[in-house]
This record gives C-alpha cells, structure tokens and sequence, in this order.
C-alpha cells in the first residue's frame, strides 16, 4: 500500500505536479513511513532523474521548474514531520546558511535548513541568489557558529570561497565554521577553498555541522 503511495509521490515530483505531490506526501506520513526516510530515498532520486532528463534534452527548464515546485509541495509536508521526529532539548548552535550569489536552487539549501531545525539548530535561512556581504552581517549579527553555503552551479561555486574570503576579511573566520554543499561541491573542493566542512546530503550535513560545533 504505501509502496504504491511512495511510487505515485516520485511520480508526482517527476511530472511536476505540486497538488498531487502534496497530497501523496500527506498520505504516505499517514500511512506511518519514516518522513527522513521518504526525503532520502523517494523525493531526492526522483528529483535526481528530473537532472538526468534534463541533461538528456528530454526535460526543459519549465521541466525543471514544476518538478522543483512539486518537490517543495510535498517538503511543506513532510519538513514539519522531520521536525516532529526529534526531540531536542538544548540548541547544539546558531547556523547562517544561504544559497551563494547568482544561484537560484533552493532546495537542497532549504532541506538542509529543516533538517538542522529539526536537530535543534538556531537556523537563519536567506535564501537564494545571497550576496557576499549578506552572509558576512548575517553570520555577525547573530553570531554564528556555522555558514553554510550552497551551491549548485560550476559558475557559482567560486563564491562559496568568496564568501570564506570576506569572512576572513571582516575578522570573523577565527569562530565561524563554513561548511559548503551543492552538487558540484566536493571534499577537495572544500580543502582547496578553505571551507571546513563539506556534506553531500542533508543527513550528513547535521552530522557534519554537529562535529563542526562540537556537539559530538
Ligand atoms: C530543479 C533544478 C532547477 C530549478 C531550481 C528550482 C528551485 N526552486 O530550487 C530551476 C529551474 C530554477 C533551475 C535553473 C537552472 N539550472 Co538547475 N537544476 C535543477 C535540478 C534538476 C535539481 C536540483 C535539486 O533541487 N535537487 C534536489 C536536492 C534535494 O538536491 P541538491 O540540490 O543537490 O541538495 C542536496 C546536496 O547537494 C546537499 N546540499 C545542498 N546545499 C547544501 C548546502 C550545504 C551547506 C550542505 C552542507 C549541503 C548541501 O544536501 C542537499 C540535500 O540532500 C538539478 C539537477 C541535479 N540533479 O542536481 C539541475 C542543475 C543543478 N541545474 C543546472 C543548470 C544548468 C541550470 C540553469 C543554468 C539552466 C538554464 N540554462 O537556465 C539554471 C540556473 C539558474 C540559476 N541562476 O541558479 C545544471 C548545473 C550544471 C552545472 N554543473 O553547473 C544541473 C546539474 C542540471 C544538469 N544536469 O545540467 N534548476
């Protein structure tokens, strides 16, 4: 039963219908699967095979753009029960994450953010397409313990080592971490950029954002 559900969620996603998306979301939470579980293994390879059709000329961005709106559709449901899954009693750290400058994908950022919302984190989300400078009076004014900074284009990595260069720059990179993520990202990229951290996913980016702070 809620195989076919999952089934018809990846569908959903894959044919980009957000009405759908989102009511198939809510019956496979209601049929008792594992929410991280759903993320993992049914939302993020379904959008994995909307980038394959796309490299394939199968897909064309209006492709891209009702699948990506059909994956949020069902994140509305399914990010409240991540949440719901945990019990946290102290925050483990305040978290600045964004996707960098000139990148507008948002939903690898966005899971990351729900995912350390729901481990507890003090999480300040600022979106997409984030100035440099944005990040660095961010991380300031709230102190952060962690930037986390997104990225999903080869065009767009490079300010991701922006952004650790201006943090560096406003005297701030001695108590802020920076963790980089995004399809292009890699641990070596990160060692050349001078990141601390890289995460493939957003499972591991908690686990690894946890070391970062030492809660582990
Ligand atoms: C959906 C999508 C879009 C949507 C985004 C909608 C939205 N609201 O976000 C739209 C249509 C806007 C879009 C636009 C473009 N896209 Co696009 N897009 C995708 C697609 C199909 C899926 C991305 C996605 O959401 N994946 C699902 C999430 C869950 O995975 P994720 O983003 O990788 O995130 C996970 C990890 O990377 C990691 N992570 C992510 N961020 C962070 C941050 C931190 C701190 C950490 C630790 C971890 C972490 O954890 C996440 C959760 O597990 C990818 C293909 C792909 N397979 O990646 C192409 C892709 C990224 N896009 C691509 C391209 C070329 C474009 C365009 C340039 C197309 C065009 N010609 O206009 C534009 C660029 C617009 C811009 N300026 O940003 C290329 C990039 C090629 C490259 N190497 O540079 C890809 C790879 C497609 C392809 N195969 O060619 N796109």
């Amino acid at each position: 039963m809620s195989d076919q559900h999952l089934q018809i969620l990846s569908q959903s996603v894959i044919d980009g219908d957000p009405g759908q998306a989102r009511q198939v979301a809510a019956q496979v939470l209601a049929s008792g699967v594992d929410p991280l579980q759903v993320v993992e293994e049914t939302l993020s390879p379904a959008m994995d095979e909307v980038g394959l059709r796309y490299e394939e000329g199968d897909y064309f961005i209006p492709d891209l753009v009702m699948s990506g709106e059909a994956m949020k559709a069902a994140m509305t449901v399914i990010g409240p029960a991540l949440a719901a899954h945990q019990e946290v009693r102290s925050s483990p750290g305040t978290v600045v994450i964004g996707t960098v400058q000139g990148d507008i994908h948002e939903i690898g950022k966005s899971l990351v953010a729900t995912m350390l919302e729901a481990a507890g984190f003090q999480v300040h989300d600022l979106g997409v397409d984030v100035p440099v400078e944005t990040f660095v009076a961010k991380a300031q004014e709230v102190d952060a313990d962690v930037v986390g900074l997104s990225a999903l284009l080869t065009t767009t990595m490079r300010n991701q080592q922006e952004v650790i260069k201006a943090l560096a720059e406003a005297g701030l990179r001695e108590r802020v971490k920076v963790i980089v993520g995004g399809a292009p990202a890699s641990p070596e990229w990160a060692a050349r950029i001078g990141a601390d951290g890289y995460a493939e996913n957003a499972s591991e980016a908690v686990q690894a954002i946890r070391e970062l702070v030492g809660a582990d």
